[in-house]
């Protein structure tokens, strides 16, 4: 299909135009760089994305198919990323499973797509911004990005998403050790799941400890505990996805993420579309140095043959 054809088919929501779309722009086609130019910013304006994370087997899935569910209800239409951290290879036809997708296999305003995270061009964060960009234009009202474990992928989805859950269960416990660590930070709701298990409420209670000041601060409950399995608590975690997002845009929050998270793709952009050159300046710059010290007298001597060059 021609530039134009495909454009076309994006603003109609043709399925098949959107999927190649978006095959374009995860594998840098000839028609990318064309198709981002003609995408309107302002479609992310009434667009909500929202990443979920967590360890393993916390229930990202099962909760990422109720708020499907829920929002579908609601007439929303929506996208779906799933973000996997293994290889490229291994990566889309597993991917296919984790989300439960069979369920909204046959619904044309839900649309899905898998991911790896590695070998990405330009970093997962570059590609995965591109796509969550194509889907605000294809009309989806809320994107989910499901992505799992507490590694770089993960800290490039927070990045990208205007509100971070962390999907938790009772027994992962060291895995909440590590999440302190730095994801917490970043995560704005917490979800207890599986209250239906031993030891949620404990674990509803060492979660609320850890996001005290924040919800004393706006009086905004940040941990919600449910039951994915049995679609318990939907209606209160986007009750307060909801309340979060409005408060987030209020007071300029999800502006300045935004504004920062186009920061850190065009910086991740201009390294990779660097990359050859540097490689080739490294490589004519033998110098028996520490690769750092290097590295800063490398830019030293671009930046001293820069001004030694006539204007
Ligand atoms: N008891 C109970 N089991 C649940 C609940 N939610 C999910 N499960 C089960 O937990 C298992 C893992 O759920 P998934 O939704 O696949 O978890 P996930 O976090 O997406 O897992 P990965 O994609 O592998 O990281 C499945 O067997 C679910 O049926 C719940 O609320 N209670
Ligand atoms: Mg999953």
């Amino acid at each position: 299909m021609k530039t134009d054809e495909l454009l076309t088919g994006l603003r109609n929501r043709d399925p098949r135009a959107i999927g190649r779309i978006i095959s374009q722009v995860e594998n840098n086609g000839p028609q990318c760089r064309a198709i981002l130019a003609a995408l309107d910013p302002a479609a992310m304006d009434s667009t909500l994305v929202l990443g979920i994370t967590g360890p393993p087997g916390a229930g990202k899935s099962t909760l990422t198919g109720c708020l499907i569910r829920h929002l579908r209800g609601q007439g929303s239409r929506l996208g779906i990323i799933a973000v996997d951290p293994s290889s490229p290879i291994s990566g889309g036809a597993l991917l296919g499973d984790r989300i439960r997708i069979m369920d909204h296999a046959l619904d044309p305003d839900v649309i899905v797509r898998s991911m790896a995270s590695r070998g990405r061009l330009g970093g997962l964060c570059a590609t995965a911004g591109a796509v969550v960009r194509v889907l605000a234009a294809a009309g989806c009202e809320v994107i989910l990005i499901e992505t799992v474990g507490v590694g770089q992928s993960e800290m490039d989805i927070v990045r990208l998403a205007d509100l971070t859950l962390m999907v938790m269960a009772p027994g992962f416990g060291d895995d909440i050790q590590a999440m302190k660590a730095g994801l917490l930070e970043v995560t704005d709701l917490l979800v207890a799941n599986k209250g239906d298990q031993p030891g949620s409420e404990a674990l509803c209670l060492e979660m609320s400890a850890a996001f005290r000041d924040r919800s004393r601060a706006d009086g905004i409950e940040r941990v919600i505990q449910t039951v994915a399995a049995q679609n318990k608590g939907t209606s209160t975690l986007m009750n307060q996805i909801n309340t979060l997002n409005a408060r987030h845009l209020e007071i300029g929050i999800r502006a300045t993420r935004r504004q920062q998270s186009q920061e850190i793709e065009t910086l991740d952009w201009c390294l990779e579309l660097l990359r050859p050159q540097l490689l080739a300046a490294i490589r004519g710059h033998e110098q028996p140095l520490d690769p750092r010290l290097r590295a800063e007298q490398l830019i030293t001597d671009r930046d001293h043959d820069r001004q030694q060059q006539p204007q």
